[in-house]
């Protein structure tokens, strides 16, 4: 047992689990507060399996020792860790949910930046491979204010090259291949055969861009060993612990390499990108970028040609922020449509209760009952499917959807590392503001609802307030305002934009010209410029 002498402060974890700078965990402690008030918390772990892995970011290693050390100390059995210390979050939620661990720890910071100066997190998934729930979350953080020691115990570091079983004081430590499990589950999901006849058509060429983070080593396996894409289709594929340098969030600002080569004139057929731990993705056809609210719908529509997927889908979900598309899909389809806040553990519930088969977010996140989280590989995979089947372009199947639904015109606009006490008080602000709104008249047209976005569980019945003010006019156009639960620096006010075009025909590609009233109308709204001194976006998705 040791005492800690210097307690840390205990941290409130954002959407998805503690984040903050490396300098930050790197404090005597911290790391150990926030692993020993989780295992304080847990009950019944006594001798079970716990899963742990990250993303290859920096100070990743170190972690997954110290983890492995109190691991030990409280009593787990085992602990399978990824070969490398390497487990994508898809990844790790495969191997909880098909070795029936009792949870997993994720060492990640998602798609914020790495490196000795960028982020470092950690967060933990229930037994059945998904997000810990806000009550568990809840619990961890009030335990990391009263807590006064942790359990270590004295072991050499674990060799986390080499595959095999070795033992951290009495636990059993067994290091996994980590990519075999997630790959060997997409072959039973997705026609192989039929992708590995498209990309060995000679006709079709694919880019997938790993951004130096750990989809690397899966889309090796998958798309060249597996599917026969010629090894040069995978690029920035070695996982690296500061990314290369680069921010690996698969958007148009930061997987701009990949969105150069995809507007190129030798441009590939297909194009796409995973985040720094593999959960979210980005699509791009040749010259034409799918939004990630367009790709859900467009999955969904299309679901049938999918061997995985063959049989229906029982319901849907999307987070609030997330279009519309995805409803007039699960609409057209005559099954259900859930809404819910932003961050994946809200899904959990439904999948497990057999409510929805697909899910997925703005925020570049696609997913299905498969696992419990959201997962890039999955996505392409998919996108690639429906190519094989249907012999069409992206852009030529995007189109087709937008003629059978109608076109959900769609952008987010990201005010990153804005001062936090003015995000707080625009947010204030504008939450007062809203029950003068709905009847008011704006470019846009007539407001009919104006609310902080609330929602019930539709499984356990727990309530969540506060999560984002949305305000919806009466063409079905909406403005959302949302603080970001993920970022590090300062606060990220998110503006979300969406505008329903029946006839598609009316506005070109162009989402920020079909936007332009929206934009406007949440500026004289909210004061954006005037409250935070920033006149532009920082990132526009
Ligand atoms: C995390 C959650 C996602 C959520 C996103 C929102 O993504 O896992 O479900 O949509 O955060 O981020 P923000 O609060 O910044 O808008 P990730 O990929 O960072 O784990």
């Amino acid at each position: 047992m040791i005492v800690i002498t210097t307690p840390i402060a205990g941290q409130r974890p954002g959407t998805s689990g503690l984040r903050k700078s490396v300098q930050v965990f790197r404090q005597p402690g911290y790391l150990e507060n926030f692993v020993q008030s989780l295992f304080d918390v847990l009950e019944h772990h006594k001798g079970a399996t716990l899963v742990v892995g990250g993303d290859g970011r920096y100070f990743n290693d170190q972690a997954i020792q110290t983890v492995l050390r109190l691991a030990a100390a409280n009593g787990f059995g085992r602990v399978l860790v990824g070969q490398g210390g390497i487990l994508s979050t898809p990844a790790a939620s495969a191997v909880i949910r098909s070795r029936k661990a009792y949870g997993g720890i994720i060492l990640s910071a998602s798609h914020n930046p790495g490196g000795p100066e960028g982020d470092f997190g950690i967060k933990y998934n229930a037994g059945n491979g998904g997000p810990a729930p806000e009550a568990l979350t809840e619990a961890v953080y009030r335990r990391t204010q009263s807590i006064e020691r942790y359990l270590g115990v004295e072991s050499p570091d674990v060799d986390l090259g080499t595959l095999g079983n070795t033992l951290v004081g009495g636990m059993a430590v067994e290091v996994i291949d980590p990519v075999a499990t997630h790959a060997d589950l997409m072959e039973t999901l997705f026609d192989f055969g039929a992708i590995r006849r498209l990309l060995g058509s000679g006709s079709f060429r694919m880019r997938f861009d790993a951004m130096h983070a750990v989809t690397g080593p899966y889309a090796h396996e998958v798309f060249v060993k597996r599917l026969g894409a010629p090894a040069a289709s995978v690029v920035n594929g070695t996982p690296l612990p500061d990314f290369g340098g680069g921010h690996p969030d698969p958007n148009p600002t930061y997987a701009a390499e990949l969105v150069a080569a995809m507007f190129a004139a030798d441009a590939p057929d297909f194009g796409a990108a995973s985040d720094g731990d593999g959960d979210r993705n980005m699509i791009v056809g040749r010259r034409f970028i799918v939004t990630p609210s367009d790709s859900l719908a467009v999955l969904a529509a299309n679901a049938q040609l999918v061997p995985g997927y063959a049989a229906g889908l029982k319901g849907v979900a999307r987070s609030m922020p997330t279009s519309a598309a995805v409803d007039a899909v699960a609409a057209a389809l005559g099954i259900p449509c859930f809404e819910t806040p932003t961050g994946w553990k809200f899904f959990g519930n439904l999948l497990d209760a057999g409510r929805i088969t697909l899910c997925g977010e703005e925020s570049a996140g696609t997913g299905s009952d498969h696992v419990r989280e959201k997962d890039g590989l999955w996505a392409v995979l998919f996108w690639l499917n429906v190519l094989a089947v249907r012999g069409e372009s992206v852009e030529a199947i995007v189109r087709d959807h937008w003629r059978r639904f109608g076109r959900h015109v769609y952008s987010r606009h990201d005010y990153e590392g804005v001062d936090a006490a003015a995000a707080t008080a625009l947010m204030a602000r504008l939450r007062e503001a809203l029950p003068g709104l709905p009847g008011q008249k704006f470019s846009p047209g007539t407001v009919t609802l104006a609310d902080d976005f609330a929602y019930t569980d539709q499984v356990d019945g727990s309530v969540t307030t506060g999560q984002g003010l949305r305000i919806g006019f009466d063409n079905g156009s909406r403005i959302v305002f949302r603080l970001s639960g993920t970022g590090t620096e300062g606060a990220t006010l998110r503006v979300y934009l969406e505008r329903f075009e029946a006839d598609v025909q009316r506005h070109g590609t162009d989402a920020q010209q079909a936007l332009a009233g929206l934009i406007a109308t949440a500026e004289q709204l909210a004061g954006i410029a005037a409250t935070t001194g920033r006149t532009q976006p920082t990132v526009i998705t």
